[in-house]
């Protein structure tokens, strides 16, 4: 079926049919209906926001080289190579300290490039074939159908093993399906759907963290010229690289508070006395608190429906890893399809998310200290964990490598 039958049956005037139904136009659904609309199968992207909305939001901005190289074997990565900017260290300040991290000349070069995820979220967009243009504003609230079996079909291709799950949309339209990618992120209708299975079927981890962190961007006079990352007394702070005028930072806060108990001259009080040198700050557009969670399911695919970047695992923002995790998901899942190979994708997929899950958590841990824990010996630490990040060493190499993405030959498509 093509994408300009997606039109309503007869007999049912608010149903519409497609072989891969995916919920959410993130990276993961916009990756995914790309590769999939360019290999002509027939998918609908279904998106609970307006598309101005997905267009503004800022989300992440490192993107790993491994990632930018598997996007342009697909011709998405125009934009980010036009206009990415590429950085190879990290610094890490801890007692008056600056120790600086050369990770991508541990890492064969792998360099991030740093490319904010709603513009790439913008070329998704218009990369999409004509007529491929999500449903924006179309909310799924439920998935029906999805655990009924589907085996490896024997055939190639999406629609090779027919069944049928069916997503209901609030509006009252019912989109008939093959395939369900719930591509739509921690808060989804894929997740929520997983309730209704019987107890056994999946298995989520979840870790709260004993702090939150506040999230802001800032308007400043010169960019960030790489991520740096300060352990203080009185907490984390993190500066991360966007573009030329704006930037990320993060503060650690308690848990509970909101943006309102940070005004603006709290938050640049703290960024000063954590961080240090800074760019000067102008205006501070977004301030928001993110709860700070991790949560990981297994296995990605439940029948007919199979889970992608957050959806599938959650991760902290410390590791950058987050953007890159669904768009290598989205296309790994996207070959499954495609190769009417539907159970490889958790096998590919698992120890990559595992592994990166676990550098995120480890990461996290060196950046925070125990409550009560801040004193001069505890901060020396560590200095000198960062000192050896820092190498030469192995457990330099073995930090470049996780931080800048490992890449392997599962990253390739088959
Ligand atoms: P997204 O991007 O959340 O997209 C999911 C989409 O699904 C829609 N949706 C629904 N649509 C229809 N019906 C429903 N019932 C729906 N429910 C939800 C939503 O509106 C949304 O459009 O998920 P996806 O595609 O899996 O992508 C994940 C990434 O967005 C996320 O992992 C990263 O942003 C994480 N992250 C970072 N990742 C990196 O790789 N590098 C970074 O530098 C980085 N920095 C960050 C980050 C995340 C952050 N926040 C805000 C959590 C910095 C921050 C502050």
């Amino acid at each position: 079926m093509s994408r300009a039958e997606h039109r309503p049956l007869a007999a049912a005037p608010r149903r519409l049919r497609t072989r891969v139904g995916i919920i959410g136009a993130g990276p993961a659904g916009l990756v995914l209906a790309n590769v999939l609309t360019r290999a002509g199968v027939d998918c609908l992207v279904v998106e609970r926001a307006s598309r101005a909305h997905v267009l503004a939001r800022a989300r992440a901005g490192l993107l790993e080289d491994r990632t930018v190289r598997a996007l342009r074997r697909h011709g998405l990565a125009g934009g980010v190579l036009a206009e990415g900017v590429r950085h190879g260290w990290c610094e890490f300040r801890c007692l008056g300290r600056a120790v600086r991290v050369d990770y991508a000349a541990h890492a064969g070069g792998r360099a991030h490039w740093v490319y904010p995820q709603q513009r790439l979220v913008g070329d998704l967009l218009t990369a999409l074939p004509p007529g491929a243009e999500p449903l924006f504003g179309e909310a799924v609230r439920a998935i029906e159908g999805f655990g009924q079996g589907a085996g490896e079909s024997s055939g190639k291709g999406p629609g090779a093993g027919r069944g049928g799950a069916l997503l209901l949309c609030e509006s009252g339209l019912e989109i008939a399906c093959d395939w369900v990618a719930g591509c739509d992120g921690y808060r989804g209708a894929a997740r929520t759907a997983l309730a209704a299975l019987p107890a056994g079927a999946h298995l989520e981890r979840r870790r709260r963290h004993a702090y939150d962190w506040l999230t802001v961007l800032a308007e400043t006079d010169r960019p960030a010229e790489g991520v740096v990352y300060a352990v203080h007394p009185e907490g984390f702070a993190g500066m991360m690289p966007r573009t030329p005028s704006l930037v990320r930072f993060y503060l650690q806060c308690a848990p509970g508070e909101t943006a309102a108990h940070w005004p603006a001259e709290r938050i640049a009080r703290q960024l000063t006395a954590r961080l240090g040198d800074l760019p000067l700050l102008k205006d501070f557009p977004e301030v928001r608190v993110l709860r700070m969670r991790s949560s990981r399911i297994e296995p990605l695919r439940l029948g007919r429906l199979m889970l992608a970047g957050d959806a599938a695992h959650l991760l902290t923002p410390s590791g950058a890893k987050g953007a890159n995790l669904a768009i290598a998901d989205a296309l790994a899942l996207a070959d499954a399809l495609l190769t009417g190979r539907p159970g490889a994708y958790g096998a590919r997929r698992l120890p990559r998310i595992r592994r990166a899950a676990a550098f995120s958590e480890r990461l996290l841990g060196l950046l925070h200290l125990p409550p009560g824990e801040a004193g001069p010996a505890a901060l020396r630490g560590r200095l000198h964990a960062f000192e050896r990040l820092a190498g030469p060493g192995p457990e330099a190499a073995a930090f470049a490598h996780e931080y800048a993405g490992r890449p392997d030959a599962d990253d390739r498509p088959r």
